[in-house]
């Protein structure tokens, strides 16, 4: 019996990955009835979050040889390998229906919505100035496993993203190295690493406008890394796939951004980093992503969804002055 399970299992992987391969070859689908224009805000009705809506259509995923090899010259590196840049290949056209995208990471405000419905009890590890920030409202909640990343989207009646869908919003359709484009990362474009190389701490969500994806959604790059519900395996056609075999085999989940704790070269949009599933730190948190039910885009929902918009960001914004962060760690 559990041969035969292993046979089916094995046969479904296969007949999954057949069908991938197919669709890169297909038309491309149809576009989705009513479908609003990229960047459309909503307040989602299970959390109150704000999203953002991606439109349906292809993007630029991963970077080709020739591309990474740009990039870590760009950032002094004369082997890709010193940051990995294998695990991006290969560069490709990938098709990703529309889904609504949370603008933030997840704040502090939304899980302990979340926490006190649910009574659940995070053990929490301790992390620099863990305690002052889980205070503050407008700061990403962190840190936070794969599970509970998980579980606080399915609560929500959201899912974690898939890696196409989180490189899609951060990255549009271009193909750009940074959810603002091409040029290197300064402190105005999101939370990274001070200039001597030392980490610092996450900073209030929506702090660097100028970091803003093309759907409108901010802190891609940077401040806390953030789950998808994948795992970390190198991408189909992969010529270098055989480098990634030590921590593949669904050892690691995949966590994409880059952080305010990890190097500013990892901070682009096709960067890929695994943690163990109950692996966590103070530099993860976690967005969720929405597909709306058919029919939502004439719905009187989706109307009231996007009324609601300038209430809430008064909320937030409210919520903001009251931040006020009193730790040696808020020093930038
Ligand atoms: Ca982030």
């Amino acid at each position: 019996m559990r041969n035969l399970w292993i046979v089916g299992v094995i046969a479904a992987a296969v007949l999954g990955f057949i069908t991938a391969g197919a669709d890169a070859q297909a038309q491309p689908p149809e576009p989705m009835p009513d479908e609003p224009a990229l960047g459309t805000t909503i307040v989602h009705p299970g959390d109150g979050s704000l999203m953002v809506y991606v439109p349906s259509g292809y993007f630029i995923m991963g970077m080709d040889k020739e591309e990474v090899e740009k990039y870590g010259k760009a950032f002094n590196f004369e082997d890709y390998h010193k940051f990995a840049g294998q695990e991006w290949f290969p560069r490709r056209s990938v098709f990703v229906a529309g889904f609504f995208v949370d603008k933030y990471e997840l704040t502090n405000e939304l899980w302990d919505k979340y926490t006190a419905a649910t009574k659940y009890v995070a053990k929490r590890p301790k992390g620099p100035g863990g305690e002052i920030m889980a205070k503050l409202r407008m700061y990403p909640v962190s840190p936070i496993t794969w599970a509970e990343a998980a579980q606080y989207s399915n609560w929500a009646g959201k899912r974690l993203p898939t890696e196409a869908q989180w490189e899609k919003a951060a990255r549009g359709t271009d193909g750009r190295w940074f959810p603002w484009g091409n040029e290197l990362p300064t402190k105005e474009h999101g939370v990274f690493p001070g200039d001597k190389g030392n980490h610092t701490i996450s900073q209030m969500v929506g702090s660097r406008p100028k970091g803003v994806s093309p759907c409108g959604a901010m802190d891609m790059a940077g401040n806390l890394y953030e789950w998808t519900s994948e795992f970390m395996e190198p991408y189909p056609n992969n010529p270098e796939a055989a480098s990634m075999l030590s921590y593949t085999g669904h050892a690691n989940g995949c966590l994409r951004g880059g952080s305010f704790y990890h190097a500013t070269w990892a901070v682009n949009c096709a960067k890929r980093f695994g943690f163990q599933p109950e692996e966590t730190y103070f530099h993860v948190g976690f967005r969720a992503v929405w597909e709306p039910p058919a029919g939502y885009f004439t719905s009187e929902a989706f109307k009231k969804a996007k009324e609601a918009v300038a209430a809430r960001e008064k909320e937030l914004e409210a919520l903001r002055k009251n931040d006020v962060p009193e730790s040696p760690y808020w020093a930038r």
